[in-house]
């Protein structure tokens, strides 16, 4: 437990800065933090987000745990300014003295944790709630993410996330590869490997804007290179596929998740969905017949997105995540003034129509966290080096299964 890869976030979303400390980091990882920067930066984009990205440019300092570019096995502190900051230093003072410099925050957002929290924790201004309600976190979760890519790359594992659907329009990807995928998602304005759909979600939030309107989406995560065996089958808070439903699902506006075709199976008899096992040391490596690497066992499809019970098979890790339209209407939905009691509109934040494309880059983070999380529980250690040992260890091992 106590050697966990675990993390914390802090910080409001018009506060001074957001602050991060990754605990349970070996020693000895190249950590390369314009890579850090530049997950921060693909998560600011995309087609359809608001005035606040105009402002921010996220970057990383990093305040400890990393010497001459390596980890030295201690916590790591990044800490990433918001440059809206200055607008807020009154209104969002620590300081006694400056109380009543803000006009409260009265009217809840349906969709939002407004008004929950303010009954939760006791306030009467709901700004106390949504400062830290805010996607703006998400911001952190990229940085972690992004560090934890690296600590799973030296082990060929790749993490990638892109958008299926936005706002019910749905990208077509049939017989591209996780690769032509990615590239395509990767130059699109919406994270979209489909230019038809991708110009259709364009036209769709452009009409959603004018109308004060919001969108969401579905994106999907793909990790390749996982070896078998991450996870358990045995301990419930161990099992992979639910600690990435449960980290998933603590993505700000994220109401579902799915393994594989998850709730398409649901729909099917056994016989369709299983995917059946072979062994041939001559198959070639195919993400729609997957080889269990090392081993010469395959399979006939990945309908499972790589997770068996509890545990990674060793097949392209595929996630899906539902996102709901943002909460934050231009055009505003019915709500209550919590002082009078009255019916009013809900009060209106700058906010984005559609963040669904950067909400692939979080989920991408996320699966990151995981993965590295997950591998370093399998092949645990305190140096790459012990890390590296147990690996290879491991490999041999199933290899002559
Ligand atoms: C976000 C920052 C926020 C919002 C958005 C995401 O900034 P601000 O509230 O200053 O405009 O743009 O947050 C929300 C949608 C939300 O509901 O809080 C960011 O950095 O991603």
């Amino acid at each position: 437990m106590w050697n966990m890869l675990r993390y914390f976030t802090a910080g409001e979303s018009h506060g001074p800065c957001l602050t991060t400390i990754i605990e349970g980091v070996p020693a000895g990882f190249d950590i390369d933090i314009e890579k850090v920067n530049h997950d921060l930066w693909r998560r600011q984009q995309g087609y359809g987000r608001g005035g606040r990205m105009l402002i921010e440019k996220d970057e990383v300092q990093v305040r400890s745990g990393l010497r001459w570019g390596k980890t030295i096995g201690s916590p790591v502190t990044f800490g990433i300014d918001n440059r809206d900051w200055k607008n807020w230093t009154k209104k969002m003072s620590p300081y006694a003295e400056d109380e009543g410099q803000a006009i409260p925050v009265k009217k809840p957002r349906p969709g939002h944790a407004d008004l929950t929290g303010i009954l939760k924790y006791g306030h009467s201004d709901i700004r106390n709630i949504l400062e830290r309600a805010s996607a703006r976190e998400t911001v952190s979760r990229v940085a972690v993410g992004s560090f934890c890519k690296q600590l799973i790359e030296p082990f060929s594992v790749k993490v990638r996330g892109y958008l299926r659907s936005l706002g019910g329009i749905e990208a077509d990807v049939d017989g591209k590869s996780y690769d032509e995928i990615y590239e395509l998602a990767e130059n699109s304005p919406v994270r979209m490997a489909d230019p038809d759909a991708e110009k259709k979600a364009i036209a769709l939030i452009d009409e959603c804007k004018k109308e004060g309107n919001t969108l969401g989406g579905v994106f999907e995560v793909v990790a390749t290179g996982v070896p078998p065996g991450l996870g358990s089958h045995v301990h419930y808070d161990r099992k992979l596929d639910g600690r990435l439903a449960q980290s998933l699902m603590s993505i700000q506006a994220m109401k579902g998740v799915e393994i594989g075709r998850g709730f398409d199976m649901a729909m099917r008899r056994g016989s369709e969905v299983h995917d059946e096992i072979f062994f041939d040391p001559q198959h070639m490596i195919s993400e729609t017949k997957p080889r269990m690497q090392p081993t010469d066992f395959y399979r006939g499809s990945n309908n499972s997105g790589g997770l068996e019970g509890g545990m990674t098979t060793g097949a392209p890790l595929v996630v899906r995540v539902a996102m709901k339209p943002i909460s934050t209407l231009m055009s505003p939905l019915q709500s209550v003034n919590l002082d009078t009691k009255q019916p009013e509109d809900a009060s209106v934040e700058r906010s984005d129509v559609c963040s669904a494309p950067a909400a692939a880059v979080i989920g991408e983070a996320i699966v990151s966290f995981e993965l590295a999380r997950a591998f370093l529980e399998k092949f645990g250690g305190d140096s790459l080096a012990e890390i590296s040992r147990n690996y290879d260890g491991y490999l041999d091992q199933i290899k002559s299964l």
